[in-house]
């Protein structure tokens, strides 16, 4: 059979595990899109921003630990998804976009819609590849794949030349081996064993798959036979939480609470993770969190497998196999009649159900459901991990689409969900289980606190204006029924655990606005 190269693409793509493509194309991605009708096996998903289909890959990715694949429309439409890829590449998630561009022999003329694709690129993918030719496309998606999948996860991207995917193909490639994580070496597991014994305070710090539940109940084993304090970064790509799993301590946000939090730690070992630093310099404060002549160890760096290094600590140590820390199920007695972030919160741990996932860009208001859901049913928790905000409407998308049968919870800033609020249309169009809380503060209540806190002066009106989301309101049940997600508004904590209560029991997309200013 004839095969052109998009059908190759499209085809190679699903051979090697990738079968979901968040799109938004443009006339040189028309081949690729009219292919989608005879590959089955592919579910497109369209997006009405490009930033809605990069965040929703990086959510589709966290969850299933496969590549999606995006198909965006040249430079700009990259461009345009790149903040929410900066954010997948913090999160080490896997992610393949294929970017159409001009025609190979159009490229001579410069027109309007030529630019450097590959210069938008380079800096959030780890693999960038231009294919030349219809006979080289199919290979090049497969080792997109796989770039894709060097493990912790990177994003790759592949450039499609217009021709090349009209041009005939040879046909798809096979499917690659899927890369498989190194092994932390017996000398790195060697040495944080002799230096759990060695009596010094200890915090053991650990990103990436560790923090789902083996590599969890391991680092809790080795907490009850050393005594270490077990620590996550602020911002994690996916954590598994929730009662009768082991609980960590979150490193706190601000440079000051940072500093509090290691100042007694005499040795760190690091699992997949870097040394905690600020998240901002600050005038006189300082940027590296740990105290002077605290001494680093790696057990396991960020390609290595995690859990297993942590599963042969707790063997060498002899660690006993019940746990340390782990959270009981435990809900708040009683809510007070208040309505704020904290009894929000509470309500939300109380009906959340075994095996959520909470898609976590709640910003300022976020904390209350963060403390509450701790000892809520076992959950998920997905949260902003490169500070790129517009991340987490996106995320909660594509983590619905990889976990169909999960509840997905998307807890919210005002100012954050403004960035990529056609995420709400995609999630009405897929019909997918998403309830969404905004947190209406109406303002940019972090950046109030950064003004104060970075020493600028005494801002004026003008100043504060820039941070203020008043006049006019949003007004987010007409925005979320403009785009066919049903929406209710919480002025109360009884109303709002009427709607949140009732979104928990139902099916399908939800968005609950929660005034708090
Ligand atoms: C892409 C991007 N643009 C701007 C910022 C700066 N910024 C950080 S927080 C914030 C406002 C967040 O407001 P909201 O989501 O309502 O949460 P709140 O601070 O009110 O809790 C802004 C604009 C950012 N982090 N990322």
């Amino acid at each position: 059979m004839n095969m052109n190269g998009a059908h190759a693409v499209l085809r190679t793509l699903v051979a090697n595990g990738v079968d979901t493509c968040f799109t938004n194309p443009g006339t040189s991605e028309m081949h690729f899109v009219a292919a989608l009708d005879d590959v089955p096996e592919m579910r497109p998903i369209l997006a009405l921003f490009e930033g809605v289909a990069t965040g929703a890959a990086d959510g589709y990715g966290r969850m299933s630990d496969r590549p999606a694949a995006t198909l965006l429309h040249l430079g700009p439409g990259l461009g345009n998804g790149l903040a929410n890829l900066h954010n997948a590449r913090r999160a080490r998630t896997p992610i393949v976009n294929i970017v159409g561009d001009h025609a190979t022999y159009h490229a001579q003329y410069d027109a309007p819609l030529a630019s450097d694709i590959m210069g938008f690129a380079r800096p959030v993918s780890a693999w960038v590849q231009s294919s030349p030719s219809a006979l080289t496309v199919a290979a090049d998606g497969a080792r997109a794949v796989e770039a894709a999948l060097q493990p912790p996860g990177q994003i790759a991207t592949l450039i499609l030349p217009a021709d090349t995917a009209w041009n005939e193909a040879d046909g798809p490639a096979p499917a690659l081996p899927r890369p498989v994580p190194a092994q932390a070496g017996d000398d790195a597991v060697a040495r944080a064993a002799a230096a759990l014994k060695n009596g010094k305070k200890t915090t053991i710090l650990i990103r990436g798959a560790a923090l789902k539940e083996r590599g969890l109940t391991a680092a809790g084993r080795i907490a009850a036979k050393s005594g270490a304090r077990l620590a996550c970064d602020t911002f994690t790509a996916r954590l598994q939480r929730g009662a009768g799993r082991v609980m960590l301590q979150r490193i706190p946000y601000f440079a000051e609470q940072i500093v509090e939090f290691f100042a007694d730690t005499e040795q760190l070992i690091l699992v997949g993770a870097k040394p905690p630093v600020s998240f901002f310099a600050y005038p006189g404060k300082p940027s590296w969190g740990l105290p002077d002549g605290c001494v680093i160890h790696h057990l396991a760096q960020a390609h290595e497998d995690g859990t297993k290094a942590l599963e042969a600590l707790a063997e060498s140590l002899g660690a006993p196999k019940v746990p340390a820390h782990i959270a009981p199920r435990k809900l708040a007695e009683g809510i007070e009649d208040k309505f704020n972030q904290h009894t929000i919160g509470q309500v939300i741990a109380k009906y959340l159900p075994e095996g959520a996932i909470i898609s976590d860009e709640g910003a300022t208001s976020g904390t209350g459901t963060q403390i509450a859901t701790a000892t809520a049913a076992p959950h998920d928790h997905l949260a902003l991990t490169g500070g790129s905000i517009g991340q987490g409407l996106p995320v909660a998308t594509g983590a619905a689409v990889a976990a169909p049968q999960s509840k997905v919870v998307c807890i919210h800033g005002d100012g954050g969900a403004m960035y990529t609020l056609q995420a709400l249309w995609t999630q009405a169009r897929e019909q997918l289980d998403v309830t969404t809380v905004i947190f209406a503060n109406r303002s940019y209540a972090i950046l109030n606190i950064e003004l104060a806190r970075v020493g600028a002066g005494n801002p004026g009106p003008k100043a504060l204006s820039m941070l203020d989301l008043h006049k006019p309101d949003l007004d987010w049940i007409q925005l979320a029924q403009g785009m066919g997600v049903e929406a209710s508004r919480a002025t109360t904590i009884a109303e709002f655990e009427a709607q949140f209560a009732d979104a928990m029991r139902g099916k399908g997309p939800r968005l609950i606005e929660a005034i708090l200013g």
